[in-house]
């Protein structure tokens, strides 16, 4: 197993790999920023290192201040956790340079997924189901973008290649629209990546957000842990997210599922990853794959009993996974609520000084956070402070332990969002379960 590992940063997923890490026998160095020195998981690490001022660019961002703090305190490995550099192929190539593990894929395969345009080239090529589309960048001929436009029928989406996550893209209603939008979403696309590079694709008008978990090794073996349902979101945060997604079959979930192991095993995938779907009248439709551990993934630990983040450390050490898909069984419902330091009717951040908490539990709740009575939540970085996961022997339990959850939870001293999703989980068609990606955004534009 990896002697010493350097978690590369803060809040609860700090936590949660320091965890995962002590339970492996790992020794864990905290990196952290001035702002940040009294995080929970930098009193709990065997080691610490300050690695500059509050702003991001110049301690969670800073490439030579991470791999500084994995020389000097010796340790073996890097664990990116999500955001800041979990998905730059630049630092996993540094990191591997100097001699340390990233713990995640390899830098040729972020750098793949990174652009938009290769990832879905290499995931069509490898079988997986993609949006019909351009198949490629679109060139500097207009007649051409028209005739491809025609071709997949209108509406379509211009999407950057550099993009992802909802950033660099434009609905096109009409081919009169179609020549300015491609202009407008190209000179974006290079302001915001560097990068004019756009694609299209025919755009789907109310999908679910469906996304598959995959972990393979470095010995050739891959697994799917099932799918998530992250349709609940708001300007593309997820609110909410459960597994498995309402409605979806045994088989759909099994020929979806190893499609997308297939294609980790055509690209050499190593690690933790994630396969985004739009989900549309029963059909997938790829769209993006993530090379990190992701926010959510606790629903899935929850309904398969994997522990993801030791599965990632086991395969950065060299080791097997330790099951086989024939040992994966899904097993009830899980519901995750991402609690934000956030004003819940305006949604302005709002940090400040927690007063007084007291988490909630009692049986199949899980609280992922590093919240405690007297932390100050800094204005600093994104307004996640925890995740409350509730899991159930049906979608019916999980969402009433949920109920019970946040009617326990007390965080005092800064606004959350708790309130939204109380009334989130007291919703009928959230209840009744398969709401598109636009619900949330709907509900909250009619005020109920
Ligand atoms: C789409 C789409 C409809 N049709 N692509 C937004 C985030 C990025 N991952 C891709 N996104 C979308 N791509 C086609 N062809 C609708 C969205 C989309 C969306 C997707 C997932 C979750 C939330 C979303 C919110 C708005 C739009």
């Amino acid at each position: 197993m990896l002697d010493k590992v350097v978690i590369a940063n803060r809040g609860e997923i700090a936590l949660r790999i320091l965890r995962a890490c002590h339970e492996l026998g790992i020794k864990t160095v905290a990196v952290y920023s001035t702002v940040d020195r009294e995080l929970k998981h930098v009193r709990l690490a065997d080691e610490t290192v300050c690695i500059g001022p509050a702003p991001s660019a110049e301690s969670y961002l800073n490439m030579v201040a991470l791999i500084s703090a994995a020389e000097v305190t010796d340790a073996v490995a890097i664990h990116p956790g999500y955001g800041f550099l979990s998905e730059n192929a630049d630092f996993a190539e540094r990191v591997e340079q100097s001699g340390f593990i990233f713990i995640g894929p390899r830098a040729e395969t972020i750098r793949l997924m990174g652009d938009k345009v290769s990832a879905i080239r290499a995931m069509k090529a490898a079988g997986v189901p993609c949006v019909p589309g351009s198949d490629g960048p679109l060139g500097d001929d207009e007649q051409e973008s028209v005739e491809i436009a025609r071709r997949i029928g209108y509406p379509i989406i211009v999407k950057a290649a550099g993009g992802g996550g909802g950033r660099g893209m434009r609905v096109v209603h009409t081919e009169a629209s179609l020549l300015n939008a491609i202009a407008l979403t190209r000179a974006e696309a290079q302001a915001a990546f560097g990068n004019p590079m756009v694609y299209m694709e025919k755009y789907l008008v109310h999908p679910r957000h469906v996304e598959i978990q995959v972990l393979a090794d470095t010995l050739g073996n891959a697994i799917f842990l099932g799918e998530r349902d992250c349709s609940m979101q708001r300007r593309h945060q997820k609110v909410v997210e459960e597994a498995p997604a309402p409605g979806i079959t045994p088989e759909q979930r099994m020929r979806i599922g190893s499609v997308c192991v297939e294609a980790c095993r055509r690209i050499g995938y190593r690690g933790a990853g994630t396969f985004e779907f739009l989900y549309e009248n029963g059909e997938f439709y790829f769209i993006e794959m993530n090379t990190r551990v992701q926010v959510e993934h606790p629903v899935t630990e929850m309904i398969t009993g994997v522990d993801i983040v030791k599965e990632q450390l086991r395969i950065a050490a060299g080791l097997p996974l330790s099951f086989t898909q024939d040992d994966i069984r899904i097993s009830g419902h899980a519901v995750e609520c991402r609690l934000n330091a956030e004003d819940p009717d305006t949604f302005l951040p709002s940090p400040g000084t927690i007063t007084r908490y007291h988490a909630p539990g009692g049986p199949g709740v899980r609280v992922d956070s590093h919240l405690y009575a007297g932390y100050r939540v800094p204005p600093n970085y994104d307004s996640m402070i925890g995740k409350l996961i509730a899991h159930g022997e049906t979608r019916e339990v999980a969402i009433a332990r949920m109920r019970n959850a946040l009617a326990e939870l007390v965080v005092d001293g800064i606004k959350t969002n708790a309130p939204l999703h109380r009334r989130i989980m007291a919703d009928a068609n959230f209840i009744e379960g398969g709401t598109d990606i636009h619900y949330l955004e709907a509900k909250l534009g009619l005020k109920s």
